[in-house]
């Protein structure tokens, strides 16, 4: 990590040299040089594990090294040589932890033993496994079921994931938030009201046969590297890529693949958009309206003159309901509308409607900066639209591509990780383990956090995850969670959630995916399913960081066993000896989608659940492929801009996977060594009298009486819209206020958030230049 503050633009090539000196350094900071190169190897390979860093999807073929400098950083990060014993928390009172930043929690190591927290000494002390069972057990049996949330955050395995809901469901709730309640709910709230399937329709192969690629507010170069070979082999066939993002993201503009020895040496960058709109932050609504206006328009025209139709209306009518109620809001829309809400130049939004409309196949690609908005919903809908208006779904080389965050995140779903009944398969489990699975809906995460706040939940179980630094409204939260009576923590690394806690409180240390998971001496394999809906096999294959760890499905069978009546359907025991079984019982759940298991999970590639809106099958209300008129063009419209508030949008950076964080850099966006930044134009900054590092404070303005801000940040000129402004998350957590979230997904809207500025401190340089 460098020390010295540094920021300056960046203008490399994603990728590249820089990339290969992260990897190298990642595993020289973690002692891990020779076991870690070792184990990069294997990542994504077929006798190999599952990248525990993003979901991208795991071709068939790999790359000799198919692994990225993210891939590479949580590979180094998990197998550290460094460990955090008994011994740490003899020395460090919970007190003092709580004063450590994010980054020295988890650097300093890997969790190795079980431990409760003591009130009298305010340390967390050892304890056996079997004590901690029996006390949590005792402690769930105490309480209501109604009263207890079981989070998940998205990286347990397929097996982990499935023993998890049914110890839930057992103990009599719904309650089973997860991270994707935070990331890409409005994907799966969204894409089943317009195509009838939830995940994203298209395959590795077709970015090989695609004609268009159209990237809404993704940060590929950070959040999903490996994707850049996908768009770089495309860029070679002159494919074009147009993007829609408020930041010009290195990885986005171009790209040098470190794997490439040719490309290396003469450093042979990758154009990999070929068109860049930097609009405004929540103006996709608005610029998507422009560019299906400019296609309806055009192919109005085509009809009355007798040309050739720009539209798909084969398609059109065979597939698809409300094409014409949608055609008519979008011809009323009116221009200035359109470029004051997307901020984008009418002439832009044609342009790419005449690229789109050329293109036989195109895919739509989107992540966070279309989700997190609180019309993240209708920005995922509005994606969808422009897709059906020429066909793009069901169709070779086209489809709609959310890119998950997590790398299981998407297969918990597929296995029960839902707080919605409607989701899960409770007759067939009422029928396989003869139990009465509740059927009142649970809470997502807003809602868990709603109910900590008004002391309803009484207990937080954690399978992974950092929830309290996740979460918005970080101040109230802290302050409720103490309230708990019992918080407990499945973890491999020290966070934030494990020092704010409830009265009882346990750390109970697992097994990473990389470890090699032993059940009575045999080697035992795990699942995950990627972005693309493909299911792989992954074998641990370091040795564990201690011998007292358990794996995640034993730790959910140590606590169901201490926690429920016995049922002889459910021989917890049995399913932990062998993974196997718990896979067969999966597939005995879910036939349709897990036909085989055992045996398929190890296919190269994965694979395949079946997405019927892929082979133009709309399971929707309709029966058809429904277009979605939005409501507002704005994606927050409830934000009222007056001339002292600023749009701000968190980011993630290459030096964090979300509350990890592994360095204070960001390569990307030149900034070395603070995270506590604030992006903002140098027009923002004239017209608010701020000068570069300017230090500020960012506050919420809000009438609920609850005072929000963030003090120290850094302002810091961007190339950046008028009006919006950047920061990291977790640290701007805190400006978040829990109501701020997605209509209908409830995902916080993390990309949008009204803030005002004060000016705490001049720099010394914007002093002396303000002197002269
Ligand atoms: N290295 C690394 N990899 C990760 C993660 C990580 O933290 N670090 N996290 C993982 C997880 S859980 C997830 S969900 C994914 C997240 O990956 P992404 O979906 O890429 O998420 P973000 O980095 O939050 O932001 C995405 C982009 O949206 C842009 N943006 C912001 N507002 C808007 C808007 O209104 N419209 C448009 N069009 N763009 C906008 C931002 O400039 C940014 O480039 O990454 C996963 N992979
Ligand atoms: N402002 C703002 N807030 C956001 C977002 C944003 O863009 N902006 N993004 C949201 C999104 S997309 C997400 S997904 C959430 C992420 O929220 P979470 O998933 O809750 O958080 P992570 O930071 O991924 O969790 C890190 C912790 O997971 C534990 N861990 C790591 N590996 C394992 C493992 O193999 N097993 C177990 N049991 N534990 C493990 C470690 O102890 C580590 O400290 O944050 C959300 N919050
Ligand atoms: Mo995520």
């Amino acid at each position: 990590m460098s020390d010295r503050l540094t920021i300056k633009p960046n203008t490399a090539p994603s990728g590249g040299w820089g990339s290969v000196r992260k990897v190298a350094s990642s595993l020289f900071n973690e002692h891990v040089i020779l076991k870690g190169s070792y184990l990069l190897n294997l990542q994504n390979k077929a006798n190999g594990y599952a990248c525990v860093s993003c979901a991208w999807a795991k071709p068939a073929n790999p790359h000799p090294f198919e692994f990225c400098e993210s891939g590479a950083k949580a590979t180094a990060w998990e197998v550290t040589s460094k460990r955090v014993p008994p011994a740490f928390f003899e020395q460090h009172t919970v007190a003092e932890l709580e004063r450590w930043s994010d980054h020295a929690l988890e650097a300093a190591g890997r969790l190795t033993a079980p431990m409760r927290w003591d009130a009298d000494s305010n340390k967390y002390l050892e304890i056996t496994w079997g004590a901690a069972f029996a006390e949590i057990g005792a402690e769930l049996k105490r309480l209501n079921a109604q009263e207890v949330v079981f989070y998940s955050s998205g990286r347990a395995s397929l097996e982990t994931s499935y023993l998890y809901q049914l110890m839930v469901r057992m103990y009599g709730s719904n309650n089973l938030p997860d991270s994707s309640n935070m990331c890409h709910e409005s994907t799966s709230v969204a894409l089943p009201t317009t195509i009838g399937s939830g995940v994203g329709t298209v395959l590795i192969e077709d970015f090989e046969k695609t004609d268009c690629v159209l990237f809404f507010g993704q940060n590929v170069g950070t959040n999903s590297p490996r994707m850049l070979h996908q768009l770089q082999e495309a860029r070679k066939r002159g494919v074009p890529i147009i993007t829609f993002n408020p930041l010009r993201e290195r990885g986005l503009v171009s790209f040098v693949n470190p794997q490439s020895p040719g490309e290396m040496l003469s450093g042979d960058e990758t154009i990999i958009s070929t068109h860049y709109h930097q609009l405004k932050a929540g103006g996709d609504i608005a610029a998507i309206m422009g560019i299906c206006k400019s296609l309806i328009e055009a192919d109005d025209a085509a009809l009355a003159a007798g040309t050739a139709r720009l539209l798909d209306q084969a398609f059109l009518t065979q597939h698809t309901h409300g094409f014409v109620a949608f055609a008519a809001a979008t011809r009323s829309y009116r221009w200035d509308d359109i470029e004051r809400e997307s901020g984008l130049a009418r002439a832009s939004l044609e342009e790419a409607a005449a690229i789109y409309a050329k293109a036989d196949a195109v895919i739509g690609v989107y992540g966070m900066g279309l989700t997190q908005h609180r019309n993240g919903v209708q920005n995922v809908q509005m994606l969808s639209n422009l897709l059906l208006l020429r066909g793009n779904i069901g169709k070779s080389g086209a489809g709609i591509c959310p890119v998950r965050g997590h790398s299981n995140v998407q297969g918990q779903r597929t296995v029960g990780i839902t707080e919605k009944p409607e989701l899960a398969p409770l007759d067939k489990l009422a029928e396989l383990y003869n139990f009465a699975p509740p059927r009142k809906k649970g809470m997502n995460t807003v809602e868990a956090c709603q109910g900590i706040l008004e002391k309803k939940v009484k207990a937080f179980v954690s399978l992974g995850g950092n929830f309290i630094r996740a979460v918005p409204e970080t101040v109230l939260m802290e302050k409720a969670w103490r309230d708990m009576r019992l918080t407990v923590q499945i973890s491999t690394k020290l966070n934030r959630s494990h020092l704010i806690h409830g009265q009882v409180s346990f750390i109970l240390p697992c097994l990473g995916r990389i470890e090699i998971d032993r059940q009575n001496g045999i080697e035992q394999s795990v699942s995950i399913e990627d972005s693309t809906a493909c299911i792989h096999g992954s074998r641990g294959r370091a040795e564990p960081a201690s011998k007292q760890l358990l794996s995640e499905p034993a730790i959910i069978a140590g606590i169901a066993k201490a926690t429920l009546d016995p049922n002889p359907r459910v021989d917890w025991d049995a399913w932990c000896a062998d993974y196997g079984l718990v896979r067969t019982a999966i597939e005995a759940t879910y036939p349709e989608i897990f036909r085989d298991f055992n045996a398929r999970m190890w296919q190269p590639g994965g694979f395949r659940k079946p997405v019927a809106a892929s082979e133009r099958i709309w399971k929707t209300d309709t029966g058809k492929a429904n277009f979605i008129v939005p409501t507002a063009l704005d994606a927050n419209p409830d934000m009222r801009p007056a001339p002292d508030t600023l749009r701000l949008f968190t980011v993630r950076t290459d030096g964090q996977f979300n509350t990890t964080i592994y360095n204070n850099d960001d390569r990307f966006r030149g900034v070395y060594g603070t995270r506590m930044v604030l992006f903002i134009s140098r027009h923002d900054m004239t017209r608010l009298a701020l000068a570069e590092g300017d230090l500020v404070t960012v506050s919420t303005p809000s009438d609920d009486g609850v005072a929000r801000s963030v003090s120290g940040l850094r302002i810091t000129p961007y190339d950046i819209p008028l009006g919006c402004i950047a920061g990291y998350y977790p640290e701007c957590n805190p400006l978040i206020p829990l109501w701020h979230h997605a209509e209908t997904s409830m995902v916080p809207a993390a990309k949008a958030i009204e803030v005002q500025l004060r000016l705490d401190s001049r720099s010394v340089a914007a002093a002396a230049a303000a002197r002269v």
